[in-house]
């Protein structure tokens, strides 16, 4: 039995918030060399006690195995405008030198069967306590804004029916899945087009910007 759940928790809070720091920087530092940031935005959340204790009793995990055997505890999630941006983030996770990546599982060529899509990574993260050092597991999703579109409303609808959809329902979910993938794809295949627009638009926006603050500058 965990009798302190805030103190259990605690190591996993700050790494959640040091991560979200991390990958928002990752965002920003593309944003600054005026490219295309393979990152659109993040979320991170510790995972709720009752979320906790409902998946140890279905996944029959012992209180002393939960650090181990639950793995996010920790959740992090990375929304990107393009298929290919998830590849390209999940490159740059496997380069940083402040977290070990343990596990990958791509749930994209490997789609579950309820029609979920997402790249997963779990991460050992090192969180530096008064008390030294703890190395802890957390979990990364990284999918696109379509992918997440699904996966929010089949989440919520889940609440709903504990799992057990009506077949009716179930194969909608699944068709939706595939229309989210298809609008993915079709995504890619104008990216170029896309970035070229978005590039030109940050661009005009730099540009009033500069030329705000020089009229600024000479009503002093
Ligand atoms: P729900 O709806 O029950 O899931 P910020 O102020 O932006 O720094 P904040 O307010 O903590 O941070 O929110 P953030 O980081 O934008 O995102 C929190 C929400 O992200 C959570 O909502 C989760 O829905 C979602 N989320 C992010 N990562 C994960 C993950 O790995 N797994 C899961 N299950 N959810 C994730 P809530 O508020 O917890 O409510
Ligand atoms: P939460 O916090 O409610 O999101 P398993 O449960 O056996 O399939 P495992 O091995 O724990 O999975 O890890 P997996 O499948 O890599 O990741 C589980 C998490 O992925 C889930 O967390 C969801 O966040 C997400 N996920 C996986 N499958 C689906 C799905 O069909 N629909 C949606 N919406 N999300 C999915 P939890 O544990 O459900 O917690």
């Amino acid at each position: 039995m965990i009798e302190n759940w805030q103190h259990f928790l605690l190591p996993y809070q700050q790494a959640v918030n040091e991560l979200k720091v991390k990958l928002r920087g990752m965002r920003k530092q593309y944003q600054d060399a005026e490219q295309h940031s393979p990152i659109e935005f993040v979320t991170g959340r510790v995972k709720p006690v009752d979320s906790i204790k409902e998946k140890m009793v279905r996944r029959h995990v012992q209180a002393d195995r939960l650090e181990q055997d639950m793995q996010d505890i920790a959740g992090l999630r990375i929304m990107c405008q393009f298929v290919e941006d998830i590849y390209e983030v999940v490159d740059l996770l496997r380069q940083r030198s402040d977290m070990t990546i343990l596990e990958e599982r791509d749930y994209i060529s490997n789609v579950k069967p309820s029609g979920y899509r997402s790249y997963h990574i779990v991460i050992e993260y090192p969180v530096q306590l008064v008390t030294g050092e703890k190395r802890i597991l957390a979990e990364i999703q990284i999918r696109t804004l379509a992918m997440n579109f699904w996966a929010t409303i089949e989440h919520s609808l889940n609440y709903k029916y504990q799992g057990e959809f009506p077949e009716e329902l179930s194969a909608r979910l699944q068709r939706a899945a595939e229309a989210a993938f298809r609008l993915d794809n079709e995504m890619s295949e104008i990216r170029e087009e896309i970035q070229e627009a978005q590039n030109l638009f940050s661009y005009k926006k730099s540009i009033q910007h500069q030329a705000g603050g020089e009229q600024g500058l000479s009503k002093e």
